[in-house]
């Protein structure tokens, strides 16, 4: 028989071990992507547009991403959990306009927020659930006019190059937060700006200062594409 003390300490040390492993499956901030639809488009591989038409020429979001301070993430955390469209009825018109799919062929965007929802949204259950989520997204939207801090620092979609510098100072200036910016290629090769990425506290609500900023492959010059 284990004395009383001992089996106390082993319990003691089980529990310990279980909530070490509960805590290890959370995440430590959002990232949260927006798109250019010009750069989407304007590569190698074609765009589609929606079943709802051209979408506005703005930024649309990619993503709110849970991560790792060490860069890493989760991905696909709940297999039970899919997508369902009516826990998010009265947020598909905002999610049309916001949050539209490029890619073929054209989609109503539920393939995309389907997507989204079980790669990303399913590995932050514990604080938003899918209404939360989708919610939460659209909120930041709402908060970070990208276009508008560009435009006021004159950087514009017209094709035109601009420094990286210029359009992190631009955004950090605006927001109060650096950005990380990924671009991809088009056509003639040139690297241009596609996603901004600003961080994001685990509640989804408020602007962080990035932990870690996604490796960039830009060049010190980049085009942003018209749309
Ligand atoms: O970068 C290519 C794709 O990898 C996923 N990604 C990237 C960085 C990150 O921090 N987290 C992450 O999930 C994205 O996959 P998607 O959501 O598009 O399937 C990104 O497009």
């Amino acid at each position: 028989m284990m004395k009383p003390k001992v089996s106390m300490l082993l319990k003691l040390l089980i529990v310990q071990y279980l909530s070490v492993l509960c805590v290890s499956q959370d995440f430590d901030f959002f990232y949260f992507v927006q798109q250019w639809p010009g750069a989407y488009c304007d590569t190698k591989h074609s765009c589609c547009y929606p079943k709802t038409g051209k979408p506005a020429a703005d930024f649309g979001i990619h993503g709110l991403w849970p991560n790792y301070k060490d860069g890493s993430w989760p991905s696909n955390c709940d297999p039970d959990s899919v997508f369902d469209k009516s826990q998010v009825s009265d947020l598909i018109s905002s999610m049309e306009k916001n949050w539209p799919s490029l890619s073929c062929p054209s989609s109503n965007g539920l393939r995309f927020w389907s997507h989204e929802w079980e790669k990303h949204g399913t590995c932050s259950e514990s604080e938003l659930d899918i209404r939360d989520y989708f919610e939460k997204a659209l909120q930041l939207k709402q908060k970070v006019n990208l276009l508008k801090i560009l435009k006021d620092a004159e950087i514009e979609p017209d094709d035109g190059f601009y420094s990286m510098k210029s359009i992190q100072e631009a955004i950090k200036e605006g927001l109060g937060f650096t950005p990380g910016i990924e671009c991809n290629k088009d056509s003639a090769h040139n690297s241009q700006l596609y996603q901004v990425y600003l961080c994001v506290d685990t509640s989804g609500s408020d602007l962080i200062e990035c932990p870690i900023l996604p490796r960039s492959k830009c060049g010190s010059n980049i085009q942003f594409p018209k749309f």
